[in-house]
């Protein structure tokens, strides 16, 4: 049995929505559970400024699923909930997206999947749910806590519970 982290988000469609039913399908995997979840964040788009906002949540999961065999399930339940990559651009809008941030404390780099995820240590919407959850969990390559890597962010987007966000 393995632990992975998921980040889930979403900016387009109905979020809380997909986001509840991309978290159903999660825990309806085979070999695979939820043992926790975040709280629920609005969160200021990373990467590309000129979008919606997101909505993020970090999951843990208990698996047996190998870390390639998680992806491609992930990636199922994204198409089975209308993501379609040919209609996105990098980093942009899209209905949902499933990450895979840790998976015990392996260090994969294939053609397609690179896990701790490569962008995690700079993601405010990815270290704030996961403070929740295991502030004191070292990431395998920068050898720092995820609660370390939260106070070395130099750009930190808005990151809100859900509900608090002061709209202008
Ligand atoms: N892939 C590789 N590693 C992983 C992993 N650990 N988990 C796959 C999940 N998938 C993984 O990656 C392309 C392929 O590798 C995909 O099939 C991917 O699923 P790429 O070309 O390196 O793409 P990318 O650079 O990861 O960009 P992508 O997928 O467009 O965006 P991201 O990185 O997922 O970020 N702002 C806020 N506030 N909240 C968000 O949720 N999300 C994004 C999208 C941007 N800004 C955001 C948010
Ligand atoms: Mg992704």
């Amino acid at each position: 049995m393995s632990i992975a982290y998921l980040c889930l988000g979403s900016n387009s469609g109905d979020s809380f929505k997909l986001i509840e039913q991309a978290v159903s399908f999660l825990n309806m995997l085979e070999q695979t559970s939820i043992v926790r979840t975040s709280a629920l964040y609005e969160t200021e788009p990373w990467g590309v400024k000129d979008q919606n906002w997101f909505l993020n949540v970090a999951i843990e999961v208990k698996t047996k699923l190998s870390p390639q065999d998680l992806l491609v399930k992930c990636q199922n339940i994204e198409k089975t909930l209308g993501r379609n990559r040919q209609n996105e651009t990098r980093w942009g809008q899209r209905p949902i997206d499933i990450d895979i941030i840790f998976y015990d404390s392996e260090v994969i780099n294939s053609d397609f999947l690179t896990v701790p995820h490569k962008y995690m240590h700079l993601r405010a919407f990815v270290l704030v749910p996961l403070l929740e959850l295991i502030p004191d969990f070292v990431h395998p390559v920068l050898k720092k806590t995820v609660s370390q890597l939260y106070d070395d962010l130099e750009d930190v987007e808005d990151v809100c519970l859900y509900g608090t966000r002061q709209h202008d």
